[in-house]
């Protein structure tokens, strides 16, 4: 693995989770449209765009819906509303110092680091934990016109790192996300609820043992 010069991380469920504030703001959705929707249920949304996530949960419908575009929009926009209330609340605390430690470490050992996030949060997510100093570059949701398992995030954050696909790894938690490594040419590492998941190339147990993985 001595070919990997660059290191991409996906943000949700890597770098820090969100996974509960996902949750209480799609079932406050759900619960409004009388929508059964459960925590097993948030699981199928991981690393899934907010308009896909929102036509999973409108599909957990027992009623026939016909929503318009706009209509569609709106309620993104009213989960999106009640989420970043959550993330407000969000602080450096948040992040585990095994995860600043191991990307200092990395940092030190000369690889350039990115974040390659679905998420349109993005950039407010590591503002409010302190974290958007640890990188050399940002690409997320809204730098994107297709959306995990598309590499087109990954391919961005490599480019913005200067490194070629084939030269880089992502960490990534979501099977659309290792998806996404693979089609995009680069090393996907599979980490927390992707482990075991048969899409990944190399196994992450531990987030600090990357210091001595490549
Ligand atoms: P937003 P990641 C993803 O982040 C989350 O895993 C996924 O649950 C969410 O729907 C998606 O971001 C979009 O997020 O609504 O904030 O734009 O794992 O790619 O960092
Ligand atoms: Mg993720």
């Amino acid at each position: 693995m001595s070919n990997i010069k660059g290191i991409i991380f996906d943000l949700d469920g890597v770098l820090l989770s969100t996974d509960r504030f996902h949750f209480l703001a799609w079932k406050k959705l759900a619960d409004r449209m009388g929508i059964t929707f459960t925590e097993k249920d948030n699981e199928r949304l991981r690393g899934v765009s907010r308009m896909e996530s929102l036509e999973i949960v409108l599909s957990l419908s027992e009623k026939p819906l016909t929503l318009s575009e706009e209509e569609k929009i709106a309620l993104a926009t009213e989960k999106n509303d009640c989420y970043r209330e959550y993330l407000k609340t969000l602080t450096p605390a948040d992040v585990a110092d095994e995860v600043r430690e191991t990307l200092a470490e990395l940092r030190k050992k000369g690889y350039p680091l990115a974040v390659g996030s679905s998420s349109k949060n993005t950039r407010f997510i590591l503002s409010q934990t302190e974290l958007t100093d640890a990188f050399d570059a940002i690409a997320d949701g809204n730098d994107i016109k297709n959306s995990k398992p598309d590499p087109e995030v990954f391919l961005k954050a490599a480019a913005l790192i200067g490194t070629a696909p084939e030269n880089c790894a992502v960490i990534e938690d979501a099977e659309a996300g290792l998806e996404a490594a693979n089609r995009g040419g680069m090393l996907s590492v599979a980490y927390a609820s992707a482990v075991d998941c048969p899409l990944g190339k190399v196994k992450l147990h531990k987030f600090s043992d990357l210091v001595n993985m490549f």
